[in-house]
């Protein structure tokens, strides 16, 4: 007999999930999208796929910018013929994306780019792009059914997962590497309420864990092992080229960790194409820490395999040895012609340093994208007078520790702004005013 639970499960599918399925990007297995989407048997990840082709009235998309509806604010739903059909009274929305692009010329000067622009994701609102991934993967939770959520996390996606499962009054478990958290990020966890699991391990072992505890536990997983995550995630592309009027750039360059970014991107470029809303393709541009680049040692093999690393990266979000969206990521690259770089710490934290003095600001993983132009620049991948786009991807105010480290480290940093102490007295203030000129 079918209990509550079932009822209304199914009843949920009909108004809403009918015109998607799930499909294996491995082994092209299908399957309903009436559950947690975890693995494939066969150990590859679903896709969502879409069966009937989408309306697109870009003049919609137009009129919703000027609306107070929650759903045509926010800068994901407001592309929904684009997203899966999901029924409006499971969506929980804050609302999302919305993410400003700048361009300052310390940027340009730094970088060699004279038309670099930034997309800054850390303006969601849990300061991070996860929310995007995040407001599609927990409604469908909640149109399924789901009773309770989870996720491994270098730190954004727990506090997205922390904020969202809140307003959707869901329990949720975050598995976090212990001790390897940046302090705004595990604040936002524990602050928006989240069970949090510190496992003794890095972020490779976490993941690893709760794949296993969601089968078995029936957690619904919030990881972008989950299609939805990565549908949600694609709006960065769609906002980004309706914000340039359709006119695609030359470049989108962004951070790579477990890459569910890059897949992400890939698709929405591939989508877009197959719609006629873009001519000409942009090149994506993956960057990794040095200490984390198991997608850049894959790519400079041909991608004959992917070995994965024991990670290490003053960049915490992006500290991820065996990134679970490789397979869905290569395709991104092979398919927009695109390049994989590595930067140092050294590199991110100047990155860093320049971004925050530009009045912009963001956290070390974002920093990589930019650290990244200013290499691909050097090595005449990237051409001076390309338009270039490099994304943001999270807050500055997400580490503060690592604004405190650099900026007191010593001399060797040209950027260094190191607070002075005084006693109260005009005297010592004229003499350290005196001595910065
Ligand atoms: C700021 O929060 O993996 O390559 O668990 O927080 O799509 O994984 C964070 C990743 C870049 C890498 N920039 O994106 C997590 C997590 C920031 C991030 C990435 C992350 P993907």
């Amino acid at each position: 007999m079918a209990g509550e639970g079932d009822r209304e499960r199914s009843s949920a599918l009909v108004a809403g999930l009918a015109g998607i399925s799930l499909r294996c990007g491995r082994c092209g297995t299908a399957i309903a999208a009436d559950r947690s989407p975890g693995r494939c048997g066969c150990g590859g990840l679903y896709e969502v796929v879409y069966t009937r082709a989408p309306a697109i009235d870009l003049r919609a998309f137009e009129r919703r910018l000027g609306s107070w509806e929650a759903l045509d604010r926010s800068g994901v739903w407001r592309y929904r013929e684009l997203l899966p059909p999901l029924p409006s009274e499971r969506i929980v929305t804050r609302p999302e994306g919305n993410t400003n692009l700048y361009s300052h010329p310390a940027l340009s000067a730094w970088t060699g780019c004279t038309n670099l622009i930034v997309k800054h994701e850390g303006e969601n609102p849990t300061g991070s792009f996860k929310d995007r991934g995040m407001t599609v993967a927990i409604s469908h939770a909640r149109a399924v059914g789901a009773r309770a959520v989870a996720c491994a996390s270098t730190g954004n996606t727990s506090a997205s997962v922390a904020a969202y499962a809140a307003l959707a009054g869901l329990p949720s478990v975050v598995f976090l590497p212990a001790g390897k958290i940046a302090a705004g990020k595990l604040g936002q966890a524990i602050a928006y309420g989240a069970r949090i699991v510190q496992v003794e391990g890095d972020f490779d072992a976490a993941m690893q864990l709760v794949e296993a505890a969601s089968s078995e536990l029936d957690l619904y997983l919030l990881n972008s092992v989950n299609p939805f995550r990565l549908e949600g995630q694609k709006t960065i592309v769609f906002e980004l080229l309706h914000q340039l009027a359709w006119e695609p750039p030359d470049w989108i360059v962004l951070p790579g960790g477990n890459l569910g970014n890059t897949a992400a991107f890939g698709a929405a470029l591939e989508q877009l194409v197959r719609w006629g809303l873009v001519a000409q393709l942009p090149r994506l541009a993956v960057i990794q820490a040095e200490g984390a680049a198991p997608f850049y040692a894959a790519y400079r093999s041909g991608f004959v395999e992917l070995r994965p690393v024991r990670a290490e990266t003053v960049a915490t979000a992006i500290r991820i040895g065996n990134p679970v969206s490789y397979e869905r990521a290569r395709r991104a690259i092979e398919f927009t012609r695109g390049v994989v770089e590595i930067v140092s710490d050294e590199e991110i934290l100047d990155a860093k340093a320049v971004v925050d003095r530009a009045g912009i600001g963001c956290e070390p993983a974002s920093a990589a994208s930019v650290a990244g132009v200013r290499k691909l620049v050097a090595q005449g991948v990237i051409r001076p007078g390309d338009r270039v786009v490099a994304v943001l991807t999270g807050h500055v105010l997400k580490d503060p520790d690592a604004i405190i480290a650099y900026h007191l480290a010593g001399e060797r940093r040209p950027l260094a702004n190191r607070p002075v102490t005084i006693p109260p007295s005009l005297a010592a203030l004229r003499e350290v005013l005196d001595d910065a000129g």
